[in-house]
């Protein structure tokens, strides 16, 4: 990041390494919409500690929201959710001994009181969440027609290939 660039309004989190082929395009899509965002691995259970200081920090660092993945028992969503005012959108990871539904139950069944938005398993749930942190920061207004073009593309895309037997 350049002295001049804003910075990150969106953290995208993760609890290992292993976690970012399902995030990547929670990144690809911020980056396409001109959306400020960093991404680092802060694990739950590994470097609790940091996954502490992440959660105080947020908010004064002036992240509007923060993406967590996480697989298996999924618990940094929550965990981070617990520490910070700043909404949490959880991406359940694919895990490989349950297929992500381990991981979709860990961040969607929070009791009431502390929220995670949370999105559905895999790729599809990070570019999601990316949207939809995106839609949550619609009072920026190069960001509001960033999201609102992106949607006018996907539509003509599908109205210019609406015949499923050409290629
Ligand atoms: C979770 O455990 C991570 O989010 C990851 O999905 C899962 C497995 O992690 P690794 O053993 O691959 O590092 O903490």
């Amino acid at each position: 990041m350049s002295a001049n660039s804003p910075g990150p309004l969106v953290g995208i989190v993760m609890g290992s390494r292993s976690d970012w082929d399902t995030m990547q395009p929670a990144a690809e899509r911020l980056a396409a919409l001109g959306v400020p965002h960093e991404v680092r691995v802060v694990s739950a259970h590994r470097t609790p500690d940091a996954m502490f200081d992440y959660a105080e920090q947020a908010q004064a660092r002036g992240l509007r929201a923060i993406i967590a993945g996480a697989g298996g028992a999924a618990h940094l969503p929550g965990m981070l959710a617990a520490k910070t005012a700043v909404p949490v959108l959880g991406v359940p990871v694919q895990s490989k001994a349950l297929n992500g539904l381990d991981s979709l139950l860990s961040i969607v069944q929070m009791p009431a009181g502390v929220p995670v938005a949370t999105f559905a398993i895999g790729r599809a749930g990070a570019a999601n969440a990316a949207l939809f942190a995106a839609a949550m920061l619609g009072d920026q207004p190069h960001i509001a027609r960033a999201l609102a073009d992106f949607r006018a593309r996907q539509t003509e895309e599908v109205a210019r290939n609406d015949d499923p037997r050409i290629d």
